[in-house]
């Protein structure tokens, strides 16, 4: 029997295994929407598309599966561009559809046509315009492929109002071939070989693990050979989870708000092992000055991400599972050499836990809320629950970073590579579909939060009991702390004199909201937040000029930092 184009969507969506979309309808994809109850799919209504790809990107980060967004044609599809680009630059796997004119249409500025192909192509793995009906399910199976294998990343499919209406005979393909696309999955022996010579070697070593650790699922992998070779560890903002925090061996976040052991021990070290990591410039401060006496190893599955901004000494391209396990099983045959070297670097730790004991992340105790004792608290309070955490951008995000402990992957979602304000609540909401049954905390600024507030209407319709913990400091704060040191504290656009009533809003929206202004009841007001089994928003009225520290200055190498 023939299926139409929508059906047949919405069958291999079925097929792929999805649970969950997140979409907006309209025009375009009307048919599609209207053949949706048939299908063992739930679908999610957000108020604004952008916070769709949100969600399916917090659904894809929590779970490691595919997430899933539906919009409309025109702006629907142009208001997904952000969400978009923040998966693309974090590598996180999303299939986004989006409906188009009909194929006879396009091109003649037809009534809500945008070339959504054309506008995303510099943001999307990979993106497709459907022209026939027949295509379609080899475009579905390709596009889900694509998104999951090697470097993951977001993928479109934009389709055309009549090639959802026409039908033909639907047969999933089995498998897909994609001329000109392999991934390398095995790290080259050779190289690996060479890898773990040159790391015995070492008097200084560092473990620098991004996010391609977590996207990878090699966390533990690491942390077994971390532990085994008595080699201290230090995460990205994208690789917090990756190895707990909790561990002696642990040296925190590396970069510009990095801990000072963190950037000292990258600058000393003279083996430096970056795994799914990808020497970003927040990382890196001034490059000539990071890690100027090591040998840096790089183990990354894009090939294209090897010596593009730091020159490697060995480069082995792979998937990072399996290079790391591939190196257990070398230094697991190179046992003596291997005993000899985790007990030969014992100066290396003192000297690192000097550094720790020199220059602890810290903030100092006032008479208002600071925002580092909010998330300290958060901390505290949840300790062995493993919340998963979502931040906005800003100076909230620094500080959860900061002083929360990650000890598990896939508990940290935030913005890394594109730093998108707006992002923390719509992917704590897929964060929270995926795991209806957990803790899932939304950390926030008075700034970002505004940017998808009306995500609130979300979480209530569907029961999704997120918790919004707004850091409110008056400012739009980590564009004010530049403006501090920097512009001679020319606040220039960044006071938000007019700001919701957070606490009315959420009422408002059906949700709780919660406020406190003194530091002792910060503990009362998270521990109430917790206990509600609804969505919660918590006002925290924090200190006005609080600043993230340590700070590595634009510019200047990671070494050089400014604290507290
Ligand atoms: C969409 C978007 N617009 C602008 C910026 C630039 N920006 C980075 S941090 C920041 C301030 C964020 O303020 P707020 O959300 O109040 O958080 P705070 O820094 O005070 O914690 C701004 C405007 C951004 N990252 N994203």
């Amino acid at each position: 029997m023939k299926k139409t184009g929508a059906q047949i969507v919405l069958q291999s969506l079925q097929i792929e295994g999805v649970k969950a979309v997140f979409g907006y309808p309209g025009g375009a994809v009307i048919n599609l929407y209207d053949e949706l109850p048939n299908y063992e799919l739930k679908h999610y209504l957000v108020r604004h598309e952008q916070a769709a790809v949100h969600a399916a990107d917090g659904y894809a980060r929590a779970t490691g599966e595919v997430g899933v967004a539906l919009v409309t044609s025109g702006p629907g599809a142009t208001n997904t561009v952000t969400g978009l680009a923040t998966a693309y630059m974090d590598s996180i796997p999303v299939v986004v559809f989006t409906g188009q004119v009909p194929t006879a249409l396009i091109g003649n500025d037809a009534f809500q046509e945008a070339d959504i192909v054309g506008i995303t192509r510099p943001c999307t793995k990979h993106n497709y315009l459907v022209k026939d009906v027949r295509e379609l399910p080899r475009i579905i199976k390709e596009a889900f492929h694509i998104a999951r294998s090697g470097r993951p990343g977001p993928v479109l499919i934009d389709l055309p109002k009549d090639v959802l209406v026409d039908t033909t005979i639907f047969e999933y393909p089995e498998s897909v071939s994609l001329r000109g696309y392999s991934p390398t999955y095995e790290g080259h022996p050779g190289q690996l070989r060479k890898a773990v010579r040159a790391l015995l070697k070492a008097k200084r070593p560092v473990f620098y693990v991004g996010g391609g650790a977590i996207l990878s699922n090699a966390a533990g992998v690491i942390t077994e050979l971390a532990v085994r070779l008595q080699i201290p560890v230090t995460t990205t903002l994208m690789g917090l989870g990756a190895f707990p925090e909790t561990h002696a061996l642990s040296l925190g976040m590396l970069g510009m708000h990095g801990t000072y052991r963190a950037n000292m021990a990258v600058t000393e070290s003279d083996v430096l092992v970056a795994i799914g990591a990808r020497f970003d410039d927040r990382v890196t401060g001034r490059i000539d000055e990071f890690a100027p006496d090591a040998k840096i190893i790089h183990i990354d599955i894009d090939p294209t991400s090897i010596s593009k901004n730091v020159k490697v000494h060995i480069p082995i391209v792979g998937d990072v599972h399996d290079v790391m396990n591939k190196m257990m099983v070398a230094v697991n045959e190179m046992s003596e050499e291997a005993h000899e070297f985790a007990a030969s670097h014992d100066e290396w730790l003192a000297r690192i836990a000097k550094w720790k004991e020199m220059h602890k992340l810290d903030y100092i105790q006032e008479e208002v809320i600071k925002p580092q004792y909010v998330v300290e608290k958060i901390c505290e309070l949840t300790r062995g629950q493993q919340p998963i955490i979502s931040t906005e951008v800003g100076q909230n995000q620094m500080w959860a970073a900061q002083f929360y402990e990650y000890t598990k992957p896939r508990t940290w979602l935030s913005s890394g590579g594109l730093g998108t304000m707006g992002y923390g609540f719509p992917a704590a909401l897929g964060a929270q579909v995926a795991f209806p049954d957990r803790l899932v905390i939304d950390i926030a600024g008075d700034g970002s939060i505004q940017m998808n507030i009306q995500e609130l209407a979300t979480a209530v319709q569907y029961r999704l009991p997120v918790k919004i913990i707004i850091l409110n400091n008056g400012y739009l704060g980590m564009v004010r702390q530049w403006q501090e040191l920097f512009f001679q504290k020319h606040y220039s656009a960044t006071e938000m004199s007019a700001v919701p009533d957070f606490v009315k809003l959420a009422e408002a929206y059906g949700a709780v909201g919660l406020r406190a202004t003194r530091p002792q009841e910060v503990e009362s007001t998270l521990k109430k937040a917790f206990s509600i089994n609804k969505p919660v928003l918590v006002d925290f009225v924090v200190a006005g000029e609080e600043n993230v520290y340590p700070m590595v200055p634009a510019g200047q190498p990671i070494s050089k930092m400014l604290l507290v």
